[in-house]
This record gives structure tokens, C-alpha cells and sequence, in this order.
């Protein structure tokens, strides 16, 4: 469905909240973390307020199926605003972008992290090499390319006793130079199986706890990005994203139909850009099913190029050595991964950006603004067709 183009202003909601209030502390501990439900946190700038808050500029231009949530409405003790720390999941948070998101929510004291990654010893290095202090993170085990362990993760987290706040999608592989197609332990293509399938049962099986947290900002957020958007240039480098008509997805991504969600031939670069075009949809779907009832915001971002991350890992040495310069001079799109991880930041906590079924992106100022998707992107149709068939591929229906 094509999107509209008027553009309004969305005002930020603005709060204050007040530094004492009754936070009563609980401690429990999970893999040997200490957890802590409501903690003493510094609310002395307000625990809505990212660092960047003040200097945002939101420049809207509305999508069809974006809508404006509720207004923050701290919850109040004896006349004095209080909010508990909110916790948040973030899938991949052992490098790159999650990690820096990790950091930077981490610093605030307002957010403890829940880091949802594969390598629990890479994830703690990380941590610890990041300078974050231990009682704002868990580290909890998490195979997004097996369905059994997302579900374990899932049971998990429940049993941790944790609220759930704001859910990250972050994960990711990319295979731009794979020759053959990778599976996961399901056996769907390795990319679409872990960047998309992974995440739909994963978002699909927290979303009661999200309904349950008596947060004011509740969120589920999905890491998308301009390559599957085939309206900008850097969507249209080739190959372009395109799911088609699906069958491929219908047929499983195995080996003994298609591994492509069009149906067409494996190429790794073009099921990326896909599984990205799955998250954006998926976003979008959750928006249209469950932003009105549940009050949770759905959106999803392209934070800019971090052209230096190890998405690129697989790629060949000269490309990991020119494409930071390529975004850097060329195209200027490239972004730190610091900066980056502040973008992220301000979609999981600013007040500023609760509005649902939007797609974030920042101009070069570093301001926030709804973007447009690309028409395959934000079409209705497929968004319902991919949510169908996932639901069975992961085995929800
Ligand atoms: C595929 O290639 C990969 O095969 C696959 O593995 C996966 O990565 C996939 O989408 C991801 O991409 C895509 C294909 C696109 O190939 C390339 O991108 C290779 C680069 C081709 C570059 C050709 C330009 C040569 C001219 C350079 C001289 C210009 C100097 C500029 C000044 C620079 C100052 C620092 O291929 C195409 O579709 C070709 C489109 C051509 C667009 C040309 C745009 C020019 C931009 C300038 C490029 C600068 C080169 C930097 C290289 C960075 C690496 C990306
Ligand atoms: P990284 O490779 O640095 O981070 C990806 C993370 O995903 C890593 O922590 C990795 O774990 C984790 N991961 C991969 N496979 C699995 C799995 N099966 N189960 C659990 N975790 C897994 O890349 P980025 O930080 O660049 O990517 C983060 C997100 O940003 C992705 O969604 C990507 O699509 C998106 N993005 C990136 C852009 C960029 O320019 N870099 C641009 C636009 C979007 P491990 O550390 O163990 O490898
Ligand atoms: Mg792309 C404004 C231009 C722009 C931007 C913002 C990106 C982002 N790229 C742009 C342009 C170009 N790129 C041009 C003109 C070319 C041809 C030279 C080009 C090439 C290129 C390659 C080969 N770009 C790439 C690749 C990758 O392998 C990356 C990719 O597609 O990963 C899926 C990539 C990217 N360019 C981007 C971004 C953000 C990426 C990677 C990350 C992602 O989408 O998640």
C-alpha cells in the first residue's frame, strides 16, 4: 500500500519526574547477575531523558500505519512521579551496533540490559571491554538460527521474574560472499531464518510479557535498513530486495525447494536485504495487530551506515577496507558505531519517538525523522502474507 506523504509535526510528550520516590529493592539473581527490579537510579535528568533528547528535531512525515501512543503517565507515589528501571532485550548486543546500544542504555542508570547473544563469553568480554558496570546487565543465552533456543530463551526470561519493557531486534548475519546456502537447525536459509524467523517467534512469544509491564513506554523495536528499500539508491545496488511472490518462503527456504523467499537462485546479499524487508513488514504487522489494544509501539530504524562492524565479516579484506571510505567521503552515510548506538538509544527511551508503525532515520544533523519505506516495503498485503506463512514456518499456527 502506498504510503502518504502529509507531513505534520509530532509534538514530544514532556514529563518531569522526581528524584526520590519509593522504590522499594528486590534483589534476585540470574546466572549469577544480581537483579534488581527498582533500583535507585539517578533520575536527577529525568529518566525519559536521553542525552540527546533536548537537540532532537523530529521531522514527520507520516506513514499510512503509523499512529501516535500515549502520553507518558509516570506512575505516582504519594503525589510524587516515580518510574521503576525499565528493563530491555537486546538480540546481538555482543558487537556492533547492540553493543553500543547496550553501552549507552547501560550508562544512564535508568535501564538494565538483558544482552540476548550466541557467544556468552564474547558477550561478557564485550561488556566488560565497554566499560559496563555489572549491576545494568544480564547476559542470557540466545540462538536466533534455532527455534528451540529461542524458546528457551523465551521461557527463560519469563522465569527470571523480569518485566519486559522494550524488546530490541537486533541480530543479524549477512553472506554477501557465500556460494552455497547455510541453514539454521530448522533448516531454513541461514540469513531470512535467523534475521526474520528467529525474531517473529521471538517477538511473538514476549509479547504477553510486554503486555503485562506496567511501563509507561512500552516498545518492540526491529532493526531494519535502507539496502531493503528499493526507493534510495543504496537499495537499488544490486541485487535488489524483492520477496515476490513468496513461494519460496512458502516452500520452507530448504534445501529441496527454493532457498530464497522469491523462489529464485541463493544469493546471500540479496537475503539479507530481504530478511530486512521481513523485519520492516513484521513491524509493521505488529502495529496493525496489536498497537491499538496493547498500547505498544512498533517501529523500526535505519540508524546509518556502520560501515566498521562485523556484519561485514564475511566479506572480502579490500571491500572491509574501502567501504568505510566509500561512506565516509563518497556517500556520506557512514555513522560510528557509538553514534549509532545512541540512535537506537533514543528509539528504545525518547519520549520523543513512542509513536507506533513508524520507520525511523536520521538526517545529518543527527536528527530524528519518520521515513519513508520503499512500496514493497510497507505494503499491507505482503506484510499479512509474511506474518501467515512465518507463523507456520516457526509453528505458531
Ligand atoms: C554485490 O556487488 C556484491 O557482489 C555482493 O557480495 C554484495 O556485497 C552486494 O549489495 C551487496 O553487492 C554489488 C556491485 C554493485 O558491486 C559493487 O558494489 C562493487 C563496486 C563497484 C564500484 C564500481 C565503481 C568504480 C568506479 C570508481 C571510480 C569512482 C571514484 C569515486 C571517488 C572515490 C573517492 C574515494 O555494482 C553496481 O551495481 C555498480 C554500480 C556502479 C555505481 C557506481 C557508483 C560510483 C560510486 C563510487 C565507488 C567508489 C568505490 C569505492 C568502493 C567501495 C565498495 C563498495
Ligand atoms: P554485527 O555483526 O556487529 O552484530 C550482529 C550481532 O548479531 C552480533 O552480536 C552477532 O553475534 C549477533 N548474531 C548473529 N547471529 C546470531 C544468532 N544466530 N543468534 C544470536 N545472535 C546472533 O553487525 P551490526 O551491529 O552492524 O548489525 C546489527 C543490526 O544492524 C543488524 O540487524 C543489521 O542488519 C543492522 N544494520 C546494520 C548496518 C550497518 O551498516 N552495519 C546498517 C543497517 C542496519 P556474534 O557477536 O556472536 O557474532
Ligand atoms: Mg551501499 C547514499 C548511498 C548509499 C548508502 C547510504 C549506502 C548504505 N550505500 C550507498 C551507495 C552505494 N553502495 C553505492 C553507490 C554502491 C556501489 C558502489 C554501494 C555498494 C555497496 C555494497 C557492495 N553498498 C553496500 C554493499 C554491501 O555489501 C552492503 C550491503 O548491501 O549489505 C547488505 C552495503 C551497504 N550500503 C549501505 C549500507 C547501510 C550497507 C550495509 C548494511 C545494511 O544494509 O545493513
Amino acid at each position: 500500500m502506498a504510503l502518504q506523504t502529509a507531513a505534520h509535526v509530532f509534538a514530544p510528550s514532556s514529563f518531569s519526574l522526581h528524584k526520590e520516590g519509593k522504590s522499594s529493592l528486590k534483589e534476585s539473581s540470574l546466572f549469577g547477575f544480581p537483579l534488581i527490579d527498582h533500583v535507585k537510579a539517578d533520575m536527577k535528568r529525568g529518566l525519559f531523558n536521553s542525552r540527546k533528547s533536548s537537540s532532537i528535531r523530529v521531522q514527520a512525515v507520516a506513514s499510512a500505519a503509523a499512529t501516535t501512543a500515549p502520553t507518558f503517565t509516570p506512575s505516582t507515589v504519594q503525589g510524587k512521579k516515580t518510574l521503576r528501571k525499565g528493563t530491555v532485550i537486546i538480540t546481538g548486543a555482543s558487537s556492533g551496533l547492540g553493543l553500543a546500544t547496550a553501552k549507552s542504555l547501560s550508562e544512564t542508570g535508568k535501564w538494565h540490559v538483558v544482552m540476548a547473544c550466541r557467544d556468552f563469553l564474547k558477550a561478557e568480554k564485550a561488556a566488560k571491554a565497554a566499560g559496563m558496570s555489572k549491576e545494568n546487565y544480564t547476559i542470557m543465552h540466545l540462538d536466533l538460527s534455532s527455534l528451540d533456543s529461542v524458546r528457551q530463551f523465551a521461557d527463560g526470561f519469563k522465569r527470571s521474574g523480569r518485566p519486559l519493557d522494550v524488546l530490541v531486534c537486533n541480530a543479524a548475519v549477512y553472506q554477501p560472499t557465500a556460494r552455497e546456502p547455510s541453514f539454521t537447525a530448522d533448516g531454513f536459509e541461514l540469513s531470512v531464518g535467523t534475521n526474520h524467523l528467529g525474531h517473529f517467534l521471538l517477538s511473538r512469544l514476549l509479547l504477553d510479557e510486554m503486555k503485562q509491564s506496567d511501563y509507561p513506554s512500552k516498545r518492540l523495536i526491529i532493526v531494519g535498513s535502507i539496502t531493503g528499500n528499493t526507493n534510495t539508491l543504496a537499495g537499488n545496488v544490486p541485487p535488489k530486495a524483492s520477496l515476490g511472490d513468496m513461494r519460496g518462503l512458502q516452500g520452507g527456504l530448504n534445501g529441496l525447494s527454493s532457498t530464497m523467499i522469491d523462489g529464485g537462485g541463493f544469493d546471500g546479499a540479496k537475503a539479507y536485504k530481504d530478511s530486512k524487508v521481513c523485519n520492516m513488514l513484521t513491524m509493521q504487522e505488529f502495529h496493525r495487530r496489536y498497537h491499538e489494544e496493547t498500547g505498544i509501539t512498533f517501529a523500526s530504524l535505519y540508524p546509518g551506515c556502520i560501515a566498521t562492524t562485523g556484519l561485514f565479516r564475511e566479506h572480502i579484506p579490500l571491500f572491509r577496507l574501502l567501504f568505510p571510505v566509500f561512506q565516509k567521503f563518497v556517500t556520506k552515510g557512514f555513522v560510528t558505531e557509538e553514534e549509532s548506538g545512541e540512535r537506537l538509544a533514543q528509539v528504545v527511551s525518547d519520549p520523543s519517538l513512542t509513536k507506533s508503525g513508524v520507520y525511523w532515520s536520521w538526517n545529518k544533523d543527527s536528527a530524528s525523522f519518520e521515513n519513508q519505506l520503499s512500496k514493497e516495503a510497507s505494503n499491507a498485503d505482503k506484510a499479512r502474507k509474511v506474518w501467515e506463512i512465518s507463523e507456520k514456518l516457526v509453528g505458531l499456527s
